[in-house]
């Protein structure tokens, strides 16, 4: 399409462009998200095999399935930290983080995390105290040796729309308080905090965005005013016992050779507690470079 300026310049414009660039957003392949409670998971575990996520078609059905269900698996990976690596390479780069890039952890307690324990974590979001929390986090199990130790992965989305539906105004509280996350290791002298809101809404649509949820790193909640503090750990309760509810948690076991991929702007993660050696090598991705491999595959 040939267009003509008022002062008479002319440009050119291909179809494909405007189409492309028009106001209509219903392109053929992009994925809207499912949101899920255990029961509708326990049918549809998205799982792909390595040597198939190596493949365009399997690169791209795996990326599909962490925009759709916030999660998927990589099956039958060597237990290395290099093929680790590989595999989370695969879809985009690693970010790096106080934590390395790609980190290992038994319960040896070598950070001041308790993943670096034997004890069950419940369902929680990682990296809350940074501003931008990292957008896909990838677990490996490379060995374990005893009992426990499963996996535990909840619809954060799901369990706020529930909310929502609840009590519009406990959601709305928890997308206009502040609430501060940090992180301390005294021996490393590492110190992180970041304020932001428990659920954050995308500017443009207005739909959820991001989910904060981690007691273990919530900092004094010296960001709330008194009178508001009470109103507060109702809505934050409120979410919470649709986190921990039955019906929201899906729970498995990560067998040595699978890496999980999960969004960590819209999952929570926990594990149970668990006894023998086990070691898990993960890391994370960022959620802007995730985002451009989806538009790559025209799924966002
Ligand atoms: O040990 C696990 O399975 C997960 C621990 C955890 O929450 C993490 O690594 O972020
Ligand atoms: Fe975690």
């Amino acid at each position: 399409m040939l267009y003509t300026g008022k002062d008479g310049h002319k440009t050119t414009y291909k179809r494909e462009w405007l189409i492309e660039n028009s106001y209509c957003d219903k392109r053929s392949e992009m994925v809207t998200p499912t949101y899920w409670s255990s029961n509708q998971m326990k049918n549809k575990f998205p799982v792909m095999n390595y040597n198939d996520h190596n493949t365009e078609n399997g690169l791209k059905s795996s990326i599909k399935n962490l925009l759709r269900y916030g999660f998927t698996v990589v099956d039958g990976v060597p237990l290395s930290k290099q093929d680790t690596k590989n595999v989370a390479e695969r879809i985009c780069f690693i970010l790096d983080t106080v934590f390395g890039k790609l980190w290992s952890f038994t319960s040896d307690g070598e950070r001041a995390d308790t993943a670096y324990t034997n004890d069950g974590i419940g369902a929680h979001t990682d990296t809350s105290y940074f501003t931008n929390p990292a957008g896909v986090q990838f677990l490996h199990c490379l060995e374990h040796t005893g009992e426990g130790g499963s996996t535990l992965l909840v619809d954060g989305h799901n369990a706020a729309y529930q909310v929502l539906d609840e009590s519009p105004e406990d959601f709305n509280i928890l997308t206009e308080t502040i609430v501060p996350h940090e992180y301390i290791d005294k021996k490393l002298k590492d110190h992180y905090y970041s304020t932001g809101t428990v659920l954050s809404l995308c500017p443009l649509t207005k739909k959820l965005q991001n989910i904060r949820f981690n007691r273990y790193d919530m900092a004094p909640l010296i960001t709330i005013p008194p009178e508001k503090i009470n109103k507060f750990y109702t809505a934050y309760n409120r979410l919470e016992s649709r986190i921990i509810c039955s019906s929201n948690e899906l729970w498995f076991q990560l067998q040595p050779g699978m890496v999980l991929f999960f969004d960590n702007w819209r999952l929570l993660h926990g594990r149970s507690g668990f006894t023998g050696r086990r070691e898990m090598c993960g890391g994370y991705l960022g959620k802007d470079d995730l985002s451009s491999v989806h538009r790559r595959f025209h799924l966002l």
